[in-house]
């Protein structure tokens, strides 16, 4: 048996050089349209295949001289011959000729990758796999990695409030807990609600205000003053500690003249307290300090040792709703050592998300006593309930 390719331009070509090289008892197995392998790959001409067979009469392959020994024999035993020889020589000995006649594919060789026909199937199935790819990603995305199935609005925008990664993810986690039958947002209001705290008001005393330069702590002062002697009608005293920022003290000797309140500046730690002590007849003390790094410990050292000659228990953090989230932390622990009681919180009618006050509740897990909501004095000053925060918080209120 002999078997041979031949690589045309096309049949009648095959068809002459099969006669003449196998003889008139070749037949023609397959054929197929291939490209021509070299440099030029996909744009070479394309070319015929085809790949002819003769039974020679001898166990063995014979060499194509031999072609003139070829006796004729009757086409059926030719192709049963021909059949036996494919089974033999096919890289796939299950092969039937029938099969390679009619899927050039199960012989694919590094040519076969230049065959249009398979090309365009395998761009194909690849677009194909691609488009499933990305209609399954878009889905995903849009319902939050199928995490937000059948969640309330309030679940799904909880990424969208500025809230800090892990309080989301505390947030998510309580209110998988709470197996009770009210509504998910309902929940997630009520695992807001434990982790917000409000401070019982204290106005009377030593009321001492530190945080970070130009949160608003003088201009707070200025309100509470203005709050406490104005509407309550409280005997209010002024200390400043802030000697180290040209211009800090006239601005509180502004207000506390445009007020008519006593005001002492202190210079030293040992003038502390005797200025604490000639307000004794006040019902209130502000002491307003000087902004400190929360980063510079020896700053926050000195703070200490002045505010120590307080003999406050009312100390108030006051940190700006526009703080970075990642900054929020260095602050809180930076201000630790001061053992301060409560936080102010500033500057929100400077954002439209509150996340932060939530942020900085949670890591400070200290008690709000205010918010400042502008720059008016006394008017922009205000205290907040569980509610109003959770409002705020989750976007339902804003302040304008
Ligand atoms: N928009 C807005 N501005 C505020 C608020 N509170 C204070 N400010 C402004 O923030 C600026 C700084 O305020 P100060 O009160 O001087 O801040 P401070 O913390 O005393 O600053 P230092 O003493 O330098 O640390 C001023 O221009 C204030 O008017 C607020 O709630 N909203
Ligand atoms: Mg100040």
């Amino acid at each position: 048996m002999i078997i041979k390719k031949y690589i045309v331009n096309n049949m009648s070509e095959a068809v002459t050089r099969i006669r003449y090289e196998l003889g008139k008892d070749a037949v023609i197995i397959s054929q197929r349209k291939i490209r021509k392998k070299g440099f030029t790959g996909l744009f070479s001409k394309k070319v015929m295949e085809v790949t002819a067979a003769v039974d020679n009469g001898t166990k063995n392959d014979k060499k194509i001289e031999n072609k003139k020994n070829t006796t004729s024999r009757p086409m059926e035993d030719s192709l049963a011959a021909i059949k036996k020889a494919m089974d033999k020589h096919s890289d796939n000995s299950k092969l039937s000729v029938e099969k390679i006649e009619n899927t050039d594919i199960t012989k694919a060789s590094v040519e076969d990758y230049n065959n249009p026909k398979i090309k365009t199937e395998r761009e194909d199935d690849l677009i194909s796999e691609m488009r499933e790819m990305k209609t399954m990603l878009s889905s995903m995305a849009s319902n939050g990695g199928n995490l937000f199935n059948g969640k309330s609005e309030l679940y799904k925008n909880l990424r969208n409030y500025d809230l800090k990664e892990n309080l989301v993810e505390e947030i998510i986690s309580r209110v998988s807990l709470d197996k009770s039958d009210i509504d998910e947002s309902e929940k997630i209001k009520k695992v807001l609600g434990h982790m917000i705290n409000v401070a019982e008001v204290k106005d009377n005393g030593v009321m001492v205000l530190v945080g970070p330069t130009g949160v608003g702590k003088t201009t707070t002062i200025a309100k509470l003053a203005g709050r406490f002697a104005l509407i309550e009608k409280k005997k209010v005293g002024l200390i400043t500690v802030d000697t180290y920022r040209i211009g800090a003290v006239d601005q509180l000797r502004t207000y506390a003249d445009i007020m008519n309140i006593p005001f002492k500046v202190v210079f030293s730690i040992k003038d502390m307290e005797a200025a604490v002590d000639s307000m004794k007849d006040c019902d209130v003390v502000l002491v307003d300090t000087t902004g400190r790094s929360s980063k510079n410990k020896m700053q926050i050292s000195e703070l200490r040792a002045f505010i120590d000659k307080t003999h406050s228990d009312n100390l108030h953090l006051v940190m700006s709703c526009t703080t970075k989230n990642s900054d929020i932390k260095s602050i809180v622990e930076g201000y630790e050592v001061l053992n301060y009681n409560n936080i102010i919180i500033t500057k929100l009618d400077e954002t439209t998300t509150y996340g932060s006050m939530l942020n900085i509740l949670n890591e400070a897990q200290k008690p709000l006593s205010y918010v400042s909501v502008g720059q008016n004095v006394p008017d922009d000053i205000k205290r907040l309930d569980i509610n109003e925060i959770i409002n705020l918080v989750t976007g339902v209120d804003s302040i304008c």
